[in-house]
């Protein structure tokens, strides 16, 4: 019997998602951040094994819509409750249990769940059975996962129980398939992923990332992409004095590019003003929300 279906992540921001995704997965998929609201699109991963494949979809944390961008992230999050198979629903196990399972009963879902009790690493075994406990009290997941996605404990553990869950069916994807989302995509996601790590505050925000040109040549692959923020002094900052901050930016970007890739990349980053971009439809739609 042959097993197929989607897999999706929900949870609060922060709950570790994307982490998730990407120990499943085991390349670097989707992005990760200690900021909130990193991940603004659903990232799809695939696993194929002999006698499955599921196709994992990570989501946007679940927020009250404030700009535009915020209600196409929760568009996404709703897509996503549409179309799983079975839904995984990550917190943080040092976060409030009652306020995570509020929120799980507002999705309303009809699929098959399984509650992940994320971050075990940060409480001591005996915190652990006493949340457990409270969590298979709620009654309404199939099972409930303590992991650690960060240090990939108890990640085959719950793969068994996911593939346990699925519907049977043929394979969606060729079994060599790894993500839905395009190359170019997953590089301005990692320069992205910078953004949030070297810059403070309401900077990430306001950026976005899109690659225009993506070459290959014989020896390496030759990347362009802009930068595009909303003001002036943003591009200040992420020019940085001398051009030290976006040279800063580049090379780690380009680092994590050429693991992806696995080829030698020459990366050339710019700097764009679009005010407002994150309210207005048009420029949404060019950056591919
Ligand atoms: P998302 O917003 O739900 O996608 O969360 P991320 O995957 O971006 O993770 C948010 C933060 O939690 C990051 O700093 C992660 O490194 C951290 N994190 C994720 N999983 C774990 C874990 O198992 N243990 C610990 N200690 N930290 C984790
Ligand atoms: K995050
Ligand atoms: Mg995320």
């Amino acid at each position: 019997m042959h097993k197929a279906g989607f897999v999706n992540i929900f949870g609060k921001p922060n709950a570790g998602k994307s982490t998730l995704l990407n120990a499943i997965i085991g390349e670097k998929l989707a992005i990760i951040s200690p900021k909130v609201q990193t991940t603004r699109h659903r990232i799809t991963g695939v696993i194929t094994e002999p006698g499955y494949q599921i196709v994992f979809s990570d989501t946007p944390g679940i927020i009250d819509p404030k700009y535009k961008l915020h209600e196409k992230m929760m568009g996404a999050v709703k897509s996503a409750l549409e179309d799983a198979d079975v839904a995984l629903l990550i917190m943080d196990a040092k976060d409030s249990l009652e306020e995570n399972l509020e929120l799980f009963d507002s999705l309303r879902l009809k699929v098959p769940a399984i509650l992940i009790l994320n971050k075990m690493d940060n409480l001591s075994k005996a915190d652990m059975d006493t949340l457990l406990e409270k969590a298979r009290a709620w009654g309404k997941a199939k099972v409930v996962v303590p992991i650690s996605a960060r240090q990939q404990k108890n990640i085959k553990e719950l793969m068994q129980e996911i593939v346990a869950l699925l519907p049977e069916g043929n394979a969606f994807y060729p079994d060599d398939t790894l993500t839905d989302k395009s190359t170019r995509f997953l590089v301005a996601e990692m320069i992205r992923e910078k953004i949030f790590q070297l810059f403070e505050e309401e900077i990430p925000y306001h950026t976005t990332v899109i690659v225009t040109q993506f070459q290959e040549k014989e020896t390496l692959t030759k990347i362009t992409a802009e930068i595009i923020v909303t003001r002036d002094t943003q591009k200040g900052i992420i020019l940085g004095e001398k051009g030290k901050s976006i040279r800063e930016l580049g090379t780690l970007a380009r680092q994590d590019i050429e693991k992806f890739i696995e080829r030698k990349v020459f990366l050339e980053l710019f700097v764009k003003v679009r005010g407002k971009w994150r309210d207005n439809d048009l420029y949404l739609k060019e950056y591919g929300y």
